[in-house]
């Protein structure tokens, strides 16, 4: 996979992309970061890339000529066999979630746009852009964190990425459900213990825990995330003993 990345500020990104599981999935050829800084691309002659509104207003817009050009190139230089998504960082876009993550991952090649502005000029939107995305209901100085959590979470998703090929898939918001606790030695930390049924070598006890707890989790974390979940009737009972439990507190 290429992900294509057009920002003023490539230099955010190097730390990002050099440390962990993003640097081994591009050593292993899993994927491939290119930063393309659309300044290159202006034809003003002053090098500008924005400009006044239209109309009037406070702050700048993002002028149509250097994304258009950039976004060609970088087309261009690639041998896609399917156009690749142009994805508009945003805080209009539609939510990112690990589902649309999951989307992501299936592409060739992704190319993401990250501006500073008050606003991008509305025909970049209208002709170059396949899809809007925001990272979440805050605001940010501009799209390159936003770019940094679309690459991070899609590599991760490449079959080879993670060393441990179960974990992509047991992941919280994949079964649906918050995790369990996680304990490691020692088993008695200054008299904090870690719970016996983990010492007991009891694996369907164990696995029982594990789920309860991670029902628990959900019911007393993110509720809404029970609503639209296929559970067996075994989860069923635990969850409406704890709204019991709830009730009665
Ligand atoms: C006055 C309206 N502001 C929108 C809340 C203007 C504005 C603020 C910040 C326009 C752009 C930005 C920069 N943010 C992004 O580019 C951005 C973003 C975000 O702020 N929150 C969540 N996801 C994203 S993705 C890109």
């Amino acid at each position: 996979m290429k992900i294509s990345i057009l920002t003023l500020f490539p230099d955010m990104f190097t730390g990002v992309f050099q440390q962990s599981i993003l640097k081994n999935a591009q050593e292993k050829n899993l994927v491939e970061y290119e930063l393309v800084n659309y300044r290159e691309y202006t034809k003003d002659r002053h090098n500008r890339v924005d400009d006044y509104p239209y109309g009037g207003g406070g702050g700048m817009v993002l002028t149509p000529q250097p994304v258009f050009d950039a976004v060609e190139a970088v087309k261009q230089q690639g041998s896609d066999a399917k156009p690749p998504k142009v994805i508009l960082l945003c805080p209009q876009g539609e939510r990112y979630t690990q589902k649309k993550a999951e989307e992501l991952a299936k592409e060739e090649h992704l190319i993401l746009i990250c501006g500073h502005y008050e606003g991008y000029d509305e025909r970049i939107r209208e002709h170059v852009v396949t899809e809007e995305i925001s990272i979440g209901d805050y605001v940010l100085t501009g799209g390159e964190i936003g770019a940094m959590v679309i690459a991070d979470s899609v590599t991760r998703l490449l079959p080879g990425a993670l060393g441990n090929e179960t974990s992509a898939v047991t992941d919280s918001y994949s079964t649906g459900l918050l995790e369990h606790p996680h304990y490691t030695r020692p088993a008695d930390y200054e008299g904090m213990k870690v719970p016996d049924v983990l010492l007991s070598g009891h694996h369907e006890r164990i696995d029982r825990w594990r789920r309860e707890q991670s029902l628990k989790r959900t019911y007393e974390r993110r509720p809404e995330l029970l609503e639209n979940m296929d559970l067996t009737k075994e989860d069923t009972e635990f969850i409406k003993k704890l709204k019991e439990t709830d009730e009665n507190s």
